[in-house]
């Protein structure tokens, strides 16, 4: 059994292949050179602490684009008294895409605070508690009522570049906040990095709060850094705990073990 998070490929090409490789985090596109060996089952993590990790992450980022905390702390910068218009939660309408375990447990706790939710996933969802747009055709409606957008998408081949300014232009222009938001905590490869800064610059954005990147580190020239509408952290919104994470490792040796089924198991035809 292998536990990896950006390992080396020829760790998994030697000529007993492993019974089970387990991710050490809840992303896998680090482990995509398995997708072609789709008989070594794949086991991400899905735990209830690194579940409440991205929800405070998502729950902080969107506060502070909703109470618009990149202006006062440029006032504060300046001495200034600069108090500016404050919408209610429930006239924001926050988007968020990718609604699996992280994006309905960010949903749910937005929902508490008052902000109107929906979602966009893959396949339709019989859950009731969110509207869940799914598929290509219901996207432009989707981005079309959302004021602050929320990225929880895992990097496959089919949403790698998803993001660019067509979803940036797609987005709400009546916003409450002036000009819509945007979050990324998901992956930066779904991003199209050039086209983010673009519309931080030209104002179809009026502000961003980004955890992941298509590079990372970010590297130092990226205009990314100095832009004064962008709250940058470094990949760091849902760190795994390392007991949690060998504690499931652990449960799942133990299923190999008793002949039981992994749990968790990574769906390479999807990519996630
Ligand atoms: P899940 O697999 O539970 O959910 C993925 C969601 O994305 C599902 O709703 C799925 O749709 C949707 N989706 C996938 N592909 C598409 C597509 N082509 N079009 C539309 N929707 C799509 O993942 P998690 O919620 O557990 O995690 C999401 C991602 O968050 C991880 O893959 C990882 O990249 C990132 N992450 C980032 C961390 C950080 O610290 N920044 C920490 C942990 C995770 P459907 O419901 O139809 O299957
Ligand atoms: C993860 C991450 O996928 O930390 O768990 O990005």
């Amino acid at each position: 059994m292998v536990c990896a998070w950006k390992a080396d490929p020829s760790v998994f090409g030697q000529s007993t292949p492993p019974v089970a490789v387990f991710s050490l985090g809840a992303g896998v596109d680090h482990l995509h050179t398995l997708a072609d060996r789709p008989e070594i089952p794949v086991v991400r993590v899905v735990d209830p602490d690194l579940t409440m990790r991205m929800v405070e992450y998502v729950t902080f980022a969107v506060l502070h684009l909703h109470r618009k905390i990149g202006h006062y702390m440029a006032s504060q910068a300046l001495h200034a008294w600069a108090p500016v218009a404050q919408p209610a939660a429930s006239h924001v309408r926050v988007g968020i895409l990718g609604m699996g375990v992280l994006g309905k447990a960010c949903a749910a706790m937005l929902q508490t605070l008052g902000f109107q939710v929906a979602g966009w996933a893959r396949t339709p969802s019989a859950d009731g508690a969110f509207p869940i747009h799914a598929g290509a055709d219901a996207l432009g409606g989707f981005l079309a009522s959302t004021d602050i957008l929320v990225n929880l998408l895992p990097a496959t081949a089919l949403t790698r570049g998803l993001i660019g300014q067509s979803v940036f232009a797609g987005l709400a222009r009546t916003s409450p906040l002036g000009a819509p938001g945007f979050v990324n905590a998901g992956r930066g490869e779904v991003v199209r990095e050039d086209e983010l800064v673009q519309a931080l610059r030209d104002g179809t954005l009026g502000g961003a709060v980004l955890d992941v990147f298509a590079s990372e580190p970010l590297p130092a020239e990226s205009p990314l850094w100095a832009m004064p509408n962008v709250l940058l952290t470094p990949h760091v919104a849902a760190d795994s705990d390392p007991a949690v994470v060998v504690s499931q490792i652990m449960q799942g040796v133990q299923r190999i073990e008793q002949g039981l089924s992994l749990l968790s198991c990574v769906d390479w035809s999807r990519g996630y």
